[in-house]
């Protein structure tokens, strides 16, 4: 099993800022629980800033052999059309993941556009709903 773990804008400050929103622990630090609690499967993890990029892996996602991507989008599950239309047009089954419980959060936080192309999503468990995303895809094996 070959996952995709992607995470968008400002995720790479988990750890370090805001932590009665996001908890202390690192997006380094996540992704080695992972790579720990799954050692049968082989991640790749990619944060980024900038939606283009994201979307390229979202692109590749399917050619370079990836049974499923998660994601986190971050500010960009709120605004961007182009990151659900390349979850959309890919054949990879992407799960969407909220670490905090964006329907409990700010007005603007409530409706995620790209989370109608996602398979589901799991918003509000903290961390823990990278890992509990990475058991529905092994459980659809
Ligand atoms: O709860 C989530 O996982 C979010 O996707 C996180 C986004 C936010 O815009 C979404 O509404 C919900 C924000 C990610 C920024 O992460 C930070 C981490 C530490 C310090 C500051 C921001």
């Amino acid at each position: 099993m070959k996952l995709l773990v992607l995470n968008g804008p400002n995720l790479n400050l988990l750890g370090r800022r805001e932590p009665e929103t996001y908890g202390h622990v690192s997006l380094a630090a996540i992704e080695k629980e992972l790579r720990d609690a799954f050692p049968d499967v082989s991640f790749e993890f990619f944060q980024s800033n900038h939606e283009g990029d994201l979307i390229d892996r979202l692109q590749q996602s399917a050619d370079a052999g990836f049974d499923g991507v998660i994601i986190n989008p971050a500010g960009y599950s709120h605004t961007s059309v182009a990151i659900r239309d390349a979850i959309s047009a890919t054949d990879t089954p992407v799960v969407e993941v909220h670490i905090s419980n964006i329907a409990s959060r700010e007005r603007f936080r409530h409706h995620s556009v790209t989370a109608a192309a996602a398979v589901g999503t799991i918003s509000g468990l903290g961390i823990a709903g990278y890992r509990l995303a990475v058991t529905w895809f092994l459980s659809r094996k």
